[in-house]
């Protein structure tokens, strides 16, 4: 495992960290797994927060767009699965547009199905027929995801790619990698990308003296982290 960590990741761990939204300790995680961080997007909720996350998420987009390999494809809909992707997804799309002349659609779920008005579960663009970026906040063991492209599909979608802000790179409820497995349920490899990784929280911590916060990591890295 090595890491060369970028300028924009550092300052985005440490804007994380300002607000709380990174945090160290003891966190038991949805997969019941006990894990020494936990990454709060819902936390990330300042102007200036948004404004710096949203901007980390389109430069992302647009290089991946173009990516000598694997690049992504040309995509319609940005889809923030409820409730942290919806605004993180909503600020993407509008920096997609005005900082990178990527015109997208943007759509959304309900956690409850409205049966008046409009009704369904679904909000924003239809994805009827559409090519579909998931925008996410963490994956874990990727169930959250596995949702999230049920409901495209189940709509008439088509899902292309799934863009996320932290990979925790962790072995998935199959024991091999999460996003192996995602990858081969949204068309292939490459199809995957994050804007930090576990790796970069790790780079991160050896170069500003992580002390026992590092060595607690480098446990979960061992335990559950991927060994590629
Ligand atoms: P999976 O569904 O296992 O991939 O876990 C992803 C979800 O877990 C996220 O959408 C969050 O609800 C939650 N989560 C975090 O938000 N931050 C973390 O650092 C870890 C988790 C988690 O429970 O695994």
């Amino acid at each position: 495992m090595s890491s060369e960590i970028q300028p924009y990741q550092t300052a985005l761990i440490e804007h994380s960290m300002q607000v709380d939204a990174l945090k160290f300790g003891s966190f038991t995680l949805k997969s019941g797994r006990i894990s020494p961080y936990f990454f709060n997007a819902g936390l990330l909720s300042t102007g200036p927060i948004l404004a710096t996350i949203a901007s980390a998420y389109a430069s992302t987009i647009a290089a991946w767009l173009h990516a000598p390999v694997h690049p992504l494809p040309q995509f319609d809909v940005l889809f923030g699965p409820a409730y942290k992707g919806i605004s993180l997804a909503a600020c993407t799309a509008m920096v997609l547009h005005t900082a990178h002349d990527i015109p997208v659609g943007f759509a959304y779920d309900r956690k409850e199905v409205k049966d008046h008005g409009e009704g369904g579960s679904l909000v924003g663009v239809p994805i009827q027929g559409k090519r579909v970026l998931i925008l996410d906040d963490v994956m874990t063991a990727g169930t959250a995801i596995r949702n999230a492209i049920s409901m495209i599909q189940a709509a008439g979608g088509e899902v292309v790619g799934v863009i996320q802000c932290l990979d925790r790179e962790e072995i998935g409820k199959d024991g091999g990698s999460t996003v192996k497995e995602v990858n081969a349920v949204v068309g292939g490899e490459g199809r995957v990308k994050s804007i930090l990784k576990m790796r970069d929280l790790i780079a991160y911590l050896e170069k500003n003296g992580g002390g026992e916060r590092l060595e607690k990591m480098r446990e979960y890295w061992e335990k559950y982290g991927l060994k590629d």
